[in-house]
């Protein structure tokens, strides 16, 4: 390998504030030792790892553009069926949540057009965290169309909710564009632990694969070494290039912020168009890891000022009204421009994306509603307000 991998690493953020003072690779550098067509047999993953040595304990040298390996298909992968594509799909995975739940038994019951109803919906709304700020302005409203006689019956009055529910998403529904010209396009994923920041990572890089983009993965979680193996296990299921650094002994794999900054100077060099990058998990409650979001965006921005061009918050759906305050603090540390919405099809409730929308109209850019790399949807506003309510309403 090249000998500028066994270098010690200077501290991103200094070598970025002096360029051309560090020992940083050159672009041409990093351009000759990444080739655009790599070798595989001059992987050092291929070379360092024994045959019998678990993912976990690979030790890679710093830092590593993993080629892109021929996928072979095991057929080992036990993946739960694909959810059907369109709305069919949709009130399929969502049909377990609370809110599509207590909507069907309310309405398979052929209630009355009265006060209870609206009462029934009310709590419907609010059991399935949809949020007091978000219920209570949308049963008013349904309250003062009904005295005003504007609902024949009951049905007229569900139709007019769920125009609300799409009206009040459809101003964050607003799907991530690409833009080809950034070369690379830069997307930080941020989010507490477990909330399927990787498991995202993998269902884009398919995505992005799939529409034709030139594609590279940062292993950004250096806290955990399974966390950098998971991220290659769907780099390499993909064909998708991985960046990682070496890990020591306790399993770290190096700083989260120079990983950021080496891949992105590696994308660079290979005209890659996304670079997306992980990052530990962290409780936004705890504010020196908080604060190394910050540090990590300040880095790629050095290398582009225009990067990172999406901070992409991965939320669980089953987490409810805890997201809000997730969000109030990864938007305060790193300004967060879109959203994923993961776990819908579990118990989630449904409703926390209406209070996250009204709270805080930020994007909601794709939805996960199951674990396979296709259970990953562009938010639709309809789609989705569909999917929860009962069938008989018609479309
Ligand atoms: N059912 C379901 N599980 C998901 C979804 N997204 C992620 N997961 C699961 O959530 C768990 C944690 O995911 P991971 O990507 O490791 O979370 P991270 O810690 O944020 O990186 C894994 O078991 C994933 O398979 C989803 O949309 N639906
Ligand atoms: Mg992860």
């Amino acid at each position: 390998m090249v000998s500028f991998f066994r270098r010690k690493k200077p501290d991103p953020e200094t070598a970025a504030a002096a360029p051309g003072a560090g020992p940083r690779p050159s672009i041409e550098e990093l351009a000759a030792a990444f080739p655009a067509r790599p070798q595989p047999e001059t992987s050092p993953a291929a070379m360092d790892a024994p045959p019998d040595t678990v993912p976990e304990a690979v030790v890679i040298p710093a830092p590593v553009v993993v080629p892109a390996p021929i996928v072979i298909d095991t057929g080992t992968t036990a993946e739960p069926a694909p959810a059907a594509p369109g709305k069919a799909g949709w009130r399929e995975r969502l049909r377990g949540s609370a809110l599509s739940r207590s909507m069907a038994s309310l309405f398979a019951r052929n209630p009355k057009l009265d006060e209870d109803l609206l009462d029934e919906i009310e709590t419907a709304l609010l059991t399935a965290d949809v949020g007091v700020a978000a219920t209570t302005p949308l049963v008013a409203a349904l309250r003062q169309r009904m005295h005003r006689r504007e609902f024949a019956d009951a049905n007229a009055l569900l139709a007019a909710l769920r125009s609300d529910l799409v009206a009040m998403l459809l101003p964050v529904a607003r799907p991530l564009a690409i833009d080809r010209q950034a070369k690379p396009f830069v997307i930080l994923t941020v989010g507490v632990n477990g909330v399927g920041k990787t498991t995202t990572i993998g269902k884009l890089a398919r995505r992005f694969k799939e529409e034709g983009h030139g594609l590279m993965l940062a292993a950004g979680d250096t806290f955990r070494a399974a966390a950098v193996a998971q991220l290659q296990a769907w780099g390499e299921r993909n064909g998708v290039p991985v960046v990682a650094q070496a890990q020591n002994a306790a399993g770290k794999g190096g700083d989260a912020a120079s990983v950021a900054f080496d891949a992105l100077q590696a994308a660079k060099a290979r005209g890659i168009e996304v670079l997306i990058a992980d990052t530990a998990g962290r409780l936004h409650t705890q504010g020196g890891l908080m604060a190394e979001l910050g540090k990590i965006k300040r880095v790629l921005g050095k290398v582009d000022p225009a990067a990172p061009h999406e901070v992409l918050m991965v939320i669980d759906g089953t987490t409810g009204q805890n997201a809000i305050s997730q969000l109030r603090q990864f938007h305060a540390a790193a300004g967060v421009t879109g959203l994923v919405v993961t776990k819908l099809d579990g118990t989630a409730k449904g409703g926390v994306i209406f209070a996250l929308a009204r709270e805080f109209g930020i994007p909601i850019r794709y939805v996960g509603i199951g674990e396979r790399s296709e259970d990953l949807r562009v938010f639709d506003a309809a789609a989705f307000v569909e999917a929860l309510l009962p069938e008989s309403l018609g479309a």
